[in-house]
């Protein structure tokens, strides 16, 4: 019966083909690829393997791949550290306006950092996470992008939403946990999220966005509306096994989704030595069968670069990239640690200064002429004070309802949420002496 079934199986995939004057029967090599519709065709009597699931000739040779022996996965980049171009081809020639825009953003997210950083120290909110060292991996891939991409991201890329308007007030407000935050103070700083610019809001348990990226791509694809899917993730995450489903569902259902690792040496006090053995992230890509490039991540034109190039595959060839881009997290993991304690001051200082993202795109445009100490003061303060006012602003505002806290997670408030409600509610009037009820809205 099975033999039958085989037999018929391969009448029914037996093609011939002509090759230059003569003709060659050709069978479908099950060996070849994964499916027979999709299987490359072999001459019948090619000695080749023909197992499901690889793609490879037979060898007499007793070699192990030796991973360690090979060189490693190149980084692309187009500008030097002093922010000279090295293949004037690979200029995207972007506008005054555009460059000065990536500017802007880099640094105002660079101080809103420090500002935001300093009030959780003192205490005026209870949680920060900066990008210092990652402004150009978040800036040049957002600028890359169609502002109508959907976007996923972890929890460190405040300047990809700075890129698409979100605005300082939007910040604070949610920094803040204000009345008018879109999350109605129910996440943790930093967990922003927009629906008008198209940014899935941050969840903190690593990983969740990336299986939910390639699914979104999913439908995007079915949906055939042009657009893909932008999926940000840290070095740390890809450790994770939701990682390995994304990226494996991504490839085999060919879904347009890049995959930005923004491999930044750290997860927490975890150094990428003892993460992982192999070649970064980048060398797992080519394993799901992903196109895949490592970039300078503190080159904006190179992760612009590789971004766009990276849509283009996804929009018209329906294929999910993986760009792995490195950088070094300079700043701590978060307000809740002491990088201190587990690398050296030196170390951060020198690549800081040596390997900065700003300062490589500031020379480049000092270059053109488009950039002065002048105009670097004056934006300075000018950004600074725009910080301060949104921040003071924030400070001021009410905080939402406590109400809240129970609405807006089900269609309809299930019976337990409702009685826990009434429970806070009661007591809270009880005691209200002991709450400050004046800094919340209509309690
Ligand atoms: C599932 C899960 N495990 C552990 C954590 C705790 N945690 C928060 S951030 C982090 C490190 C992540 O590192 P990486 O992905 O490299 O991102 P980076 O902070 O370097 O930007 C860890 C372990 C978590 N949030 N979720
Ligand atoms: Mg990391």
């Amino acid at each position: 019966m099975l033999a039958r079934m085989l037999a018929k199986l391969v009448l029914k995939s037996r093609q011939v083909k002509k090759i230059v004057n003569h003709e060659v029967k050709l069978f479908p090599a099950i060996a070849c690829r994964n499916r027979l519709s999709t299987s490359r065709l072999v001459d019948a009597n090619e000695d080749v393997p023909r197992f499901a699931g690889c793609r490879s000739k037979f060898t007499n040779k007793l070699q192990f791949i030796e991973p360690d022996l090979k060189e490693g996965i190149p980084v692309y980049r187009v500008m030097n550290r002093s922010g000279k171009v090295q293949d004037q081809s690979e200029d995207p020639q972007l506008s005054q306006e555009i460059v000065t825009k990536m500017y802007k953003d880099m640094t105002l997210l660079n101080s809103m950092d420090q500002i935001l950083y300093d009030s959780q120290r003192q205490g005026r909110i209870s949680f920060y996470m900066t990008s210092y060292g990652e402004e150009g991996a978040q800036i040049g891939s957002a600028a890359a992008l169609n502002p109508q991409d959907l976007i996923f991201g972890q929890y460190r890329e405040a300047g990809v939403f700075l890129w698409r308007g979100f605005t300082l007030d939007e910040v604070m407000d949610q920094c803040y946990g204000t009345e008018d935050d879109k999350g109605k103070g129910k996440q943790m700083p930093v967990h922003f999220g927009s629906p008008q610019l198209h940014f899935v809001t941050i969840s903190s348990p690593l990983a969740t966005q990336m299986p939910q990226a390639a699914g979104a791509a999913y439908a995007y694809k079915r949906a055939k509306n042009g657009l893909c899917v932008c999926c940000y993730f840290g070095e740390g995450a890809a450790s994770e096994g939701d990682a390995h489903a994304a990226f494996n569902f991504a490839a085999t259902l060919k879904c347009p989704v890049i995959f930005i690792c923004r491999n930044n040496g750290f997860a927490i006090s975890t150094p990428t030595a003892d993460q992982y053995k192999g070649d970064g992230v980048a060398s797992r890509g080519e394993g799901y069968g992903m196109n895949t490039i490592r970039v300078d991540g503190n080159d904006i034109f190179a992760m612009y670069n590789a971004t766009r190039a990276a849509r283009e595959l996804c929009v018209n060839e329906g294929r999910p990239v993986l760009i792995e881009a490195m950088t070094y997290r300079v700043g701590d993991h978060s307000t809740s640690d002491d990088s201190t304690v587990y690398r050296l001051k030196d170390e951060v200082k020198a690549i800081a200064a040596e390997d900065n993202p700003i300062h490589r795109l500031r020379l480049y445009m000092e270059d053109k002429g488009w950039w002065s100490q002048k105009q670097e003061d004056e934006w300075r303060l000018e950004s600074r004070k725009k910080i301060i006012q949104a921040f003071s602003k924030a400070e001021r505002k009410k905080k939402p309802n406590p109400e809240e806290l129970f609405l807006d997670v089900y269609k309809e408030l299930p019976k337990h949420l409702a009685d826990q409600m009434t429970s806070m509610k009661d007591h809270v009037n009880r005691y209200r002496e002991h709450y400050p009820v004046d800094n919340f809205k209509s309690f």
